[in-house]
């Protein structure tokens, strides 16, 4: 077979078994053959690029990032849905609609509420041309590229021979599912990124990425619920049009309801109401719809919605009963985060027996005890929450919460920071935060070992292959291990472990750093490590030893001496120590360097350098970095986003240089 017909075959089976996937959630064939498939075909098209065609399936991923999102005009008006908040206003809609209906009858359509973010859907001849957010209704913004990483939507339709569809705009909601949203978060969180409030947050977020490839990473998925316009078809209903929709490849409104009588529309919301703990994705009411599309003509629109439909909302449900106990949950930063444990009680749609107390002045402010009668609901529908107590059935003898000062993993102090609503563990050898300590210590400014990223890090916890940061120098006994892993070929394994073989030579300062010891930044580690030389040195001294260091204050000092003192430290360090990691610095203030005398303000995002990289390159040639701008700084070094430091430059007529002058004069 030749590879043009291949390749046309491949893909029209790639894309039955990915709708049968993504979907209708129903696969034929394993993953592994599906890997098979794709890769054949991605294979095919290598060989031959001018066969590539972007409604592939290979295709999803390829538009490149911008920076900025065009504007989308709406032809058809994306309206928004009034709201009703109880059954007796729902009767008003229905009384509203038969009265601009005269002698006809409606009827209704009852849809679930997915709370997503609303998006429009273009089609010419079948292909995916457009896609865009709603905005205000009237003009939106463009995000086809991402919109096409959307697995359920489909880049070419479904259609029968010899259909023609000229084209066709769909409206739907895209959302993330409640478990892909913890997940995301979870994943966030680790890496010291912004975490969602809610799925809706997140699927938006994710959605207005200007890298399309970010958005290809967060599992969005779609409904679609309206045709917005079509040329070459003609419907009587909505519901015609849905399972015209579902025929075309579309993933559409589930399990909507056909209700003939007013009676029925109340029992199907109520349904629904009961039902919505146990979806898998959020949804915030029901949507109910008028079904002809001719009324739904005759009944048209008021300037802000609809006349022909009405959202419900479901007010989060509340329920009473039993704090039996608080127990400590430690997370990936080490934060310590106060469980309820509750007696068991039914709540949207599941059994709750754990909500989350926030923080410790969460509990202080609304004065939990263990032993109270709590109100607990779902926040945003997902994670339960205590929401405050019932004093009048607060039993005897209960006493107020107090967080424990110790890490209930691993017994090192716990610690609050004055901006901060959390206390932390502070343990290097706790598992609970082993995972973003090595994320640290491999970084960049810390111990610089390339390739080992948070993914690498998470597999080689998930494989036990390291327990402990020191471990990762003992990885060289374990090459076969690593080899096989997911995307570990030899070349990777041993790029991987010269880099950590390279570490062992670090500065210092590097390794101070790379610890993660609480007000320890870059400089403060450098400042350190120059000052004391060695870490037997920083591990004898006292608080006030420590606090001779230059620009070192009281907190400063403070958590050195008591990291430097704990159980764990010690342990860690002999460790790393006894397999051969550098314990000393020679980092010295070089003041016959070319930079002496010179004081250097940064400012800005460089093209090649972190900031902390441009001033270890001052510092070594003997210069000062300040982090403001006054009239002793000699040269302001300006990448792109500067803000107010750079004005303040210009005010003060201080020389600017950019990323290429600095080099130049680094080695020139
Ligand atoms: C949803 C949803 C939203 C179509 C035109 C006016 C009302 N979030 O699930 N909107 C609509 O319908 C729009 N239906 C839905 N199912």
């Amino acid at each position: 077979m030749d590879s043009r017909k291949r390749i046309e075959e491949l893909r029209q089976i790639i894309n039955y078994h990915s709708h049968r996937y993504y979907v209708e959630d129903n696969p034929e064939i394993s993953d592994y053959e599906y890997d098979k498939l794709y890769h054949e075909l991605l294979e095919l098209e290598n060989q031959n690029p001018h066969l590539i065609t972007p409604d592939s399936p290979t295709q999803r991923v390829g538009g490149q990032a911008g920076d900025a999102f065009s504007k989308v005009v709406h032809e058809v008006k994306m309206e928004s849905l009034m709201d009703v908040f109880s059954i007796e206003e729902l009767y008003d809609f229905d009384r509203r609609v038969r009265e601009g209906l005269g002698s006809d009858q409606p009827e209704y359509i009852v849809e679930k509420k997915i709370d997503g973010l609303s998006v429009s859907l273009e089609y010419e001849n079948g292909l995916f041309v457009r896609g865009s957010t709603r905005g205000d209704g009237v003009v939106g913004e463009d995000v086809t590229q991402n919109l096409r990483t959307i697995r359920s939507i489909p880049l070419r339709l479904h259609m029968e021979q010899g259909m023609v569809l000229p084209y066709l705009e769909v409206r739907g909601e895209v959302f993330m599912s409640k478990k892909d949203f913890l997940e995301l978060n979870e994943r966030q969180e680790a890496l010291g990124q912004k975490v969602f409030a809610n799925p809706r947050n997140a699927a938006a977020g994710s959605l207005r990425q200007l890298e399309p490839s970010i958005t290809a990473s967060r599992k969005l998925d779609i409904y679609v619920f309206n045709i917005q316009r079509v040329e070459g078809v003609y419907f009587k209903t909505h519901s015609e049009s849905l399972e015209f929709l579902k025929s075309l490849g579309f993933k559409t409104s589930p399990d909507y309801k056909h209700c003939q009588f007013m009676d029925q529309v109340v029992e199907e919301v109520k349904a629904l109401g009961e039902l919505r703990g146990s979806l898998p994705y959020e949804t915030d009411g029901a949507v109910i719809k008028v079904n002809h599309l001719d009324q739904r003509a005759r009944l048209g629109s008021t300037s802000k919605a609809p006349r022909w439909a009405v959202a419900y909302k479901y007010p989060p449900e509340e329920k009473k009963t039993r704090l039996k106990d608080i127990v400590i949950q430690v997370g990936r930063t080490g934060a310590l985060t106060p469980n309820a444990v509750l007696e068991p009680v039914r709540l949207a749609g599941t059994t709750v027996s754990r909500a989350t107390l926030h923080n410790e002045d969460f509990i202080k402010e609304r004065d939990i005890r263990i032993g109270d009668m709590v109100w607990v609901r779902k926040a945003g529908e997902i994670i339960p929450e205590v929401i405050g107590v019932d004093f009048s059935a607060r039993p005897e003898n209960t006493q107020p919460y107090t967080m424990p000062d110790q890490c209930p993993v691993c017994g090192a102090p716990a610690v609050r920071e004055e901006q901060e609503a959390v206390k932390r563990c502070t343990g290097i050898e706790c598992p609970a935060r082993l995972f973003r300590s090595l994320v640290h210590f491999a970084s960049r400014d810390a111990m610089n070992i390339e390739g080992l990223g948070p993914a690498l890090v998470e597999l080689l916890l998930a494989k036990d292959l390291i327990k402990g940061i020191a471990d990762l120098y003992t990885l060289h006994e374990k090459r076969e291990q690593l080899m096989a892993l997911e995307r570990m070929g030899a070349k990777s394994v041993d790029n991987l472990l010269t880099s950590i073989e390279r570490s062992k030579d670090n500065d210092l300062s590097r390794l101070l750093f790379g610890l993660g010891i609480r007000h320890i930044g870059l400089r403060a580690a450098q400042l350190a490590a120059e000052h004391f030389k060695t870490m037997e040195a920083i591990m004898e001294a006292s608080q006030e030893e420590i606090q001779k260091v230059p620009e070192f204050g009281e907190k400063m000092a403070e958590s050195l001496e008591s990291f430097m003192h704990q159980e764990q430290t010690r342990h860690t360090l002999e460790l790393l120590k006894s397999r051969g990691v550098n314990m000393t610095s020679k980092v010295t203030r070089n003041t016959q360097g070319k930079f002496s005398g010179m004081t250097f303000v940064l400012t800005g995002t460089l093209p090649s350098f972190s900031r902390s990289e441009a001033a270890a390159m001052i510092e070594e040639r003997g210069g000062k970095v300040s982090g403001s701008v006054s009239k002793k700084t000699t040269y302001v070094l300006a990448g792109s986003e500067a803000g107010s430091k750079l004005d303040k430059a210009v005010q003060l007529g201080i020389t600017i240089i950019d990323e290429e002058e600095f080099l130049r004069m680094c080695n020139g």
